[in-house]
Formats: C-alpha cells, structure tokens, sequence
C-alpha cells in the first residue's frame, strides 16, 4: 500500500515537472516535495575528485534533487562541520566521502537521531555499527591495489631496469587514514608478497595531489639511484613523479617504470605516451546511482549495504584506444 503511495507520488511529481518545466528527468520525492541532498566532498585534491563532483552534480540536476554541496578542502573537522550543518538545515539525506577512516561514529549518531538517512559515497568509514549508514557505494580499493601489484608480478623481468636481480618499488601513498591509502597498499604488498625479488624500499603519502607525488619523488630520487618502479596510489601523484623524473633526466616509463590507479584523462594521456606504464581504472561517476540511492532511502526502501563500482585496467596499448571515448 505504502509503495504504490510513493510510486503514485512519484508519477505525479514527475508529469508536475514535465508541465513546469519540461523536463522529463525522474524527480524524486519523499512525501510529494522535493527531495535535498547535502552531500560533504573531500576537496578538489586530483582529476579524479573533479570529476566525481561533476557527476555527482549533473546527476543531482538530472534527478530533480536539490544538492547542497560543500568542499572540506581535505580536512576532517570541516566535514563534520558540514554534515552537523545539513542535519540543523533538517535535509533529507546526506552523503559523504570520508576523508579518513576514523572518527565518525559522533556525527553519524547524530544524524541517525535526527532520522536523516546517510550514504557512504567513495570511502568507508571504519564503524562497527554499521546501522549508522545505510549503504556505501564505491570501488574495491583492495582489490585495485591488488590489480597494480599482479602486473608487477606479471611483468617482473622487464621492471628490472637497473638489472641487480631486486625490483625497488617506491610507493607514493595516499592521504594517510584515507580508506583508498590504507587499501591500495594492503592490496598490492599481498600480491608482491609472491616475488621475493620485489620489494617496497620506500613509501611516503603524497597526500593524493600533483604537488605531493612530485616533492616526494624529488626527495626519493635524491637519496636512491636505483628505483625500478614508482606505485603511486593515484594518476595526479603518479604525475607529480613523472615531473620529477624527468627533471632529474631520466626517461619515465622506461628508466623507470610506473603505475597507478584512476585512469583519468591526464593519466591516461601519460600512459599512452609510454610515461606511464599501466593503470588501474578507479571510476568517479558515481552520481547516477548516487541519486537512484538516494530516492531509495528516502522512500523507506532495502537498499544493500554495499555496491560497488565495475572497474577495468589499461596497457599502454588499451590506452590509446580508450582515449577518444574517455570522458574525465
Ligand atoms: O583515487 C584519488 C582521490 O577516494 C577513490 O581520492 C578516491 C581517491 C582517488 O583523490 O585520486
């Protein structure tokens, strides 16, 4: 009975929209009004946190739901300031990309006080109740670390470059605490795990940013003359690396091998000009089912506790074929 209440809402809110505005988008609604998203970014640090936020914005346009949008500029304080603010603006849902893994269960306690439903955008959270949530959509960070380190085992011969019989592999970390950091390291060192003759010699964050990969690659080719490979937990540092190494005269992707994971349109330029040499795809575009997520929740609807992202790798090869069609 409730359902077809809804659907009926529904079905009218949207012939209301397509009278008002012509607009034959879906418009969502919760008891016939429209529904308000505030939705707490991490900040605009990579490629790939500017497209996630154009998706999330052009899909909040599409489906008709007002989007309150605020910039934590990569710190935690400011995002809980933003989602205690959604939750005195009384919004509908809120959604998040966590900064870090900890230090949520306070907010999202209040928020769940306030009945106002929460969904996980991109990054976990490490709560064990995991009633705070109601579900979380993004990548298996895991699971692309482990990508990027089978290629390494795959292709171990050639990533010899300087020929001792050791692989050196320095690591360019995320953002410390961050889910997609602490994942993509996990990941990759239990596939490595399976060569002795590679090993991590040196891993710094870089804080997910051009800037970081580039500094903290200058300071690991000062102290090291024999880096085989750079893993850099995202394209924009993987980038920042290739400054680096270039600027120390060396020839990126052959004097020294890197990959990443994103597969934004920078990096997959990078790649497709032999600087790069594989990437492991880690998609932004979240905001379609974001929004379909969100009219769920807002109508009282099961929605599963996780979903995750379909993603795929590329080659040098696969990456020129790609870059025509890629869209971020
Ligand atoms: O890989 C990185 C960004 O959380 C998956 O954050 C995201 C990561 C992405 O800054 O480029």
């Amino acid at each position: 009975m409730k359902k077809t209440l809804i659907a009926a809402s529904a079905i009218s809110m949207s012939a209301l929209m397509l009278t008002a505005c012509g607009d034959d988008s879906d418009a969502g609604s919760d008891d016939g009004g429209t529904i308000t998203m505030g939705f707490a970014q991490v900040g605009a640090e990579s490629g790939w946190r500017t497209a996630n936020t154009k998706s999330i914005q052009e899909s909040a346009e599409q489906a008709g739901i007002e989007l309150k949008f605020s910039d934590a500029q990569g710190k935690q304080e400011n995002q809980i300031q933003a989602i205690r603010t959604y939750i005195q603006q009384k919004v509908d849902v809120i959604a998040f990309s966590p900064v870090v893994e900890t230090g949520w269960d306070a907010v999202l306690q209040e928020a769940k006080a306030a009945g106002i439903p929460v969904i996980l955008t991109d990054r976990a959270v490490d709560s064990e109740d995991t009633s705070l949530y109601e579900t979380f959509i993004g990548s298996d960070f895991v699971l692309e670390g482990e990508k990027a380190g089978q290629w390494l085992v795959d292709n171990a011969a050639e990533s010899d470059v300087n020929g001792d019989g050791t692989i050196n592999v320095v690591q360019l970390e995320g953002t410390t605490g961050a889910a997609p950091a602490i994942d993509r390291a996990e990941g990759f060192a239990e596939v490595i795990a399976a060569d002795p003759a590679i090993e991590v010699t040196a891993s710094q964050t870089g804080d997910f940013t051009r800037d970081g990969g580039k500094q903290v690659m200058e300071s690991f080719l000062q102290s090291d003359d024999s880096i085989d490979v750079v893993y850099a937990h995202n394209d924009d540092m993987g980038l920042g690396a290739i400054e680096a190494i270039e600027a120390a005269g060396l020839t990126p992707g052959e004097d020294i091998k890197l990959i990443t994971v994103d597969a934004v349109k920078d990096g997959m330029v990078a790649l497709s000009e032999g600087k790069i040499n594989f990437i492991v795809e880690c998609s932004p575009l979240l905001g379609p089912q974001l929004m379909d997520l969100a009219e769920q929740v807002v109508a009282g609807e099961e929605v599963e506790k996780r979903i995750l992202t379909e993603e795929t790798t590329f080659t040098q090869e696969q990456a020129v074929e790609a870059l025509p069609d890629r869209q971020y």
